[in-house]
């Protein structure tokens, strides 16, 4: 059985499922006039087998165990990018990083991502999703990593949010403040100390409160928006997961996967907490909480790093083990407890999905790669549709029902992986996990993931079953490129002057550093 629709089927279901979601909408509306809050937790570099749930043998996750028991687990839900910044774009924007400008043409294929150096960042005609939540009555708060830009004039505050406490770019260092500064840590639009000094985080044994601190400022903003009644976002996004790994004094040790492990029991039971302040203040049957992560588990670190399950290499690579995210949704009393959907989603839906339940249009004239969750959230139904994967400015692969073509493959380059720089945890595919960058364009490796979610057995060229589905998907990829218009790559400059030397408020706290003369060079992107 392999029969999979055509694109104008799938308008015409299209088209049923919006009138359905629309008709839904209304009568919620009716029912109640309150716009419900929305939560992201977005965890980063944590795996899809990390999670209990989803089989693996530490089962040292029981509460998001029980979030998508009382919720619905999604094991077909995916990033829009198998890297930190791109992804997180493609999330607030709810468009590919091909669009809206998160990515580089340096280089064919490579990940760009927003290291100190960069010059880029979001640009001002990227519409963020708080920045029109506001227009719908939402209070919004970013809590923890952004990576959208450090320059001022890309940070949360200037693009919608009204709140932040975290910082820019990722926890990487400590390093000298002479050569390269320490990050800073934010609150709104003030640096308020730097990691490794008035945020520690301890090289030596992992240990930083870190996690506690972006807990207490979820559980706070929580609290203070229940009393004021007005709806609000929270962008929940700690770093913990993402190398280097850490976790607080309690939770140090306790996990048998190590460092890593205790990292994650620390996540998990942060996220308990804030779904019980949500049933606690009463708010839960109006909150909706939506749990995933950046991309997968960075297999380069070996047994210091996550699990992508039974899926194929991991973060850095357009396989399954570098896209698809452990994703979970709950709200009680709204979305029945204990489903399982095979919806094919992305993070890029939740942006739609967000604007439809605060009752908010989307951006007019702006190409959106996300569909409406809704029908899927509160009728199980299944919406048809493709979801692209890119690495850079290369449509790497798409997944369509349960087929995955890929137009082109790689892991990364001979030079790298034989310093042992390994994304696929020593898997060997033959002319799939390739360390050259393969065209198949003409005759594209075809998967079943059903029978193969671990993208180990291309489906022959010469089967009817290939020739059948390839006529589809060729027609979904050309109907794609066709109408693409990329956006202007902002991830291509760097220049040590744009360093965090002196970021706003370094006054306040005398922790302002000398920047370097500016040197604008064509940033090196290794993979
Ligand atoms: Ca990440």
């Amino acid at each position: 059985m392999h029969e999979i629709r055509t694109p104008k089927k799938m308008a015409l279901v299209g088209l049923k499922i919006c009138a359905l979601a629309l008709f839904l909408l209304l009568g919620a509306a009716a029912e109640d006039e309150r716009k419900p809050n929305i939560v992201f937790m977005l965890m980063d570099d944590m795996g899809w087998g990390d999670l209990g749930v989803f089989g693996h043998p530490a089962k040292e996750t029981p509460h998001l165990d029980n979030m998508a028991a009382e919720g619905i687990l999604f094991p077909d839900f995916y990033c829009a990018n198998p890297l930190c910044s791109p992804s997180r774009a493609s999330i607030l924007t709810g468009r590919l990083p091909i669009r809206n400008g998160f990515y580089t043409t340096n280089d064919h294929a490579r990940n760009g991502y927003t290291p100190q150096n960069i010059v880029g960042g979001i640009a001002d005609s990227e519409i963020l999703l708080p920045k029109i939540l506001k227009t719908e009555g939402y209070y919004s708060k970013i809590v923890g990593k952004w990576h959208l830009g450090h320059q001022p004039q890309f940070l949360p505050l200037e693009h919608g949010f009204d709140e932040w406490f975290g910082a820019p770019n990722c926890h990487f260092g400590p390093y000298d403040n002479i050569h390269t500064p320490n990050i800073p840590v934010y609150k709104d639009n003030k640096m308020i100390g730097r990691y490794y000094q008035q945020f520690a985080i301890s090289r030596k044994t992992g240990e930083s409160n870190l996690t506690q601190i972006y807990t207490e400022e979820a559980l706070d903003f929580i609290e203070t928006q229940a009393k004021t009644q007005k709806p609000f976002f929270l962008y929940w996004a700690p770093d913990s997961t993402h190398t280097p790994v850490y976790a607080s004094a309690q939770f140090l040790g306790t996990s048998q996967r190590g460092l890593y492990g205790d990292a994650v029991r620390e996540l998990d039971d942060s996220v308990g907490r804030i779904l019980l302040k949500l049933k606690d203040l009463g708010i839960a049957n109006n909150t909706f909480v939506f749990f995933s992560s950046d991309n997968g588990a960075a297999l380069v670190s070996k047994t210091r790093g996550g699990s992508n399950g039974p899926f194929l290499c991991g973060k850095e690579t357009t396989f399954e083990g570098g896209m698809r995210e452990p994703s979970i949704a709950w709200w009680p009393e709204r979305i029945k407890p204990g489903q399982v959907s095979h919806q094919l989603g992305t993070q890029m839906d939740l942006f739609f999905t967000a604007l439809l339940l605060a009752g908010a249009k989307p951006p007019s004239g702006v190409v959106l790669d996300g569909i409406d969750l809704t029908p899927t959230l509160f009728n199980h139904t299944i919406t048809d549709r493709p979801v692209f994967f890119y690495r850079g400015n290369e449509m790497m692969a798409i997944r369509y029902g349960l087929y995955k073509a890929h137009y082109w493959t790689w892991t990364n380059g001979w030079e790298e992986f034989h310093r042992g720089v390994n994304y696929c945890r020593g898997e060997n595919v033959t002319g799939v996990t390739t360390h050259d960058q393969m065209n198949y364009t003409s005759s594209p490796v075809l998967f079943h993931l059903g029978r193969d979610p671990g993208e180990k057995y291309p489906i022959e060229s010469s089967t009817p079953e290939y020739k059948e589905v390839m006529v589809t998907i060729r027609e979904l990829v050309s109907e794609h490129k066709s109408s693409l218009i990329p956006g202007k790559p902002q991830l291509n400059m760097c220049d040590p002057a744009v360093m965090n030397w002196s970021p706003p408020g370094c006054e306040d706290i005398d922790e302002c550093l000398k920047a370097p003369p500016s040197n604008p060079t064509k940033c090196h992107w290794p993979h």
